[in-house]
């Protein structure tokens, strides 16, 4: 028994690890272990000899027993060390870096102007780009053939069909679906064949439109005015000039009195507007002896140029970041 003792405590205290510890555990004190084998063989011995050697098996039973113990408490707090260290988290490191990009300048300007004009009371409505031509150009007092839809520069489908050179089909279309009174803006992409500094083949138009009993030139200029003083948060001259639409009669464009960087002044046309002409309001089944109605159209980049100081139209659709950036 001194003997075991002496073999297996230096190789208990020394087990690499819980399986080799459990495996000497098993081969002393297992069901066939040597100890239990020992424990079992006592029975066979004669009472005087039975008493000394069960002492001796005993004493090694309850040593053996100790060192696997206190071995095993020590692989395992070992054990419970290496995985709090593998498994600790560093609250100090740098967290994982998140790019949530920010809205696009057109974006923003569009938000800005729903904004303005929701206090008025307009409603936003939207329709296809893909338009036909009765919605784009007959409706809209445009006769075949007649000049200003020359004007347009207007991308056409091999079938006839078109795309929407100005949102103002949507009004078409909203005059045809609700009854007046009506008070609504039209906004989103138009198409022209037309691309330098302040053209772009595809751009953004907002367009407003006001048909009740009473809506008069007066309402127009005042809404015009208003909305330029919320949109630029300042005061400006401005000048309404006669012009021609097809659409409307009379006619106007609207230039402010704008101040450049260098202190310079210019008259800069921003936006347009007049009395929807009659045979419009017919077009679209409402009755111009006892409706009236006014419209106006601006576009949006233009606005956003101005508000924002950018100096070519190109650089909304580029998409370089460097440049997106800096409307976070
Ligand atoms: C209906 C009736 C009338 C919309 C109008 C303008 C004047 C206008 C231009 C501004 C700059 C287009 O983006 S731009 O090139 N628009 O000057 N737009 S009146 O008149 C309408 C629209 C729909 C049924």
């Amino acid at each position: 028994m001194d003997s075991l003792i002496h073999e297996y405590e230096p190789k208990i205290r020394d087990a690499a690890d819980l399986d080799a510890l459990e495996a000497m555990r098993v081969a002393l004190l297992g069901k066939s272990g040597v100890i239990t084998e020992q424990l079992k063989a006592l029975g066979k011995l004669a009472p005087d000899e039975r008493k000394a050697r069960g002492e001796q098996v005993n004493i090694a039973k309850v040593r053996l027993q100790d060192a696997i113990a206190s071995r095993r408490a020590a692989l395992e707090a070992a054990a419970l060390e290496a995985r709090l260290a593998a498994e600790r988290i560093d609250v100090t490191m740098p967290g994982r870096h998140v790019d949530p990009g920010v809205a696009h300048p057109v974006s923003r300007t569009i938000e800005r102007m729903v904004s303005i004009f929701s206090r008025m009371g307009y409603a936003v409505a939207d329709g296809p780009e893909i338009e036909d031509d009765e919605h784009n150009f007959e409706a809209l007092n445009f006769p075949p053939h007649h000049p200003a839809r020359a004007m347009h520069d207007t991308f056409y489908f091999p079938d006839g069909r078109l795309l929407r050179t100005h949102t103002s089909p949507v009004q078409v279309r909203y005059m045809r679906d609700h009854r007046p009174p009506l008070r609504m803006l039209a906004i989103g992409k138009v198409y022209r064949s037309d691309s330098d500094q302040t053209h772009s083949p595809m751009f953004h138009q907002m367009e407003g439109l006001v048909v009740d009993e009473t809506a008069n030139f007066a309402e127009l200029k005042g809404t015009l005015a208003q909305f330029v003083r919320a949109f630029f948060e300042r005061d400006f001259e401005m000048q309404f000039r006669p012009s021609y639409f097809p659409f409307t009669e009379p006619s106007c464009e609207v230039d402010i009195r704008w101040e450049r960087a260098d202190g310079s002044k210019a008259w800069l046309e921003v936006l347009g507007g007049g009395m929807v002409h009659p045979n419009v309001l017919r077009a679209c089944n409402i009755d111009p002896e006892r409706y009236t109605g006014y419209a106006f159209g601006l576009g949006i980049e233009r606005f956003a140029m101005l508000r924002y100081g950018v100096s070519d139209l190109r650089a909304f659709y580029d998409n370089d970041l460097r440049f997106l950036r800096q409307f976070a």
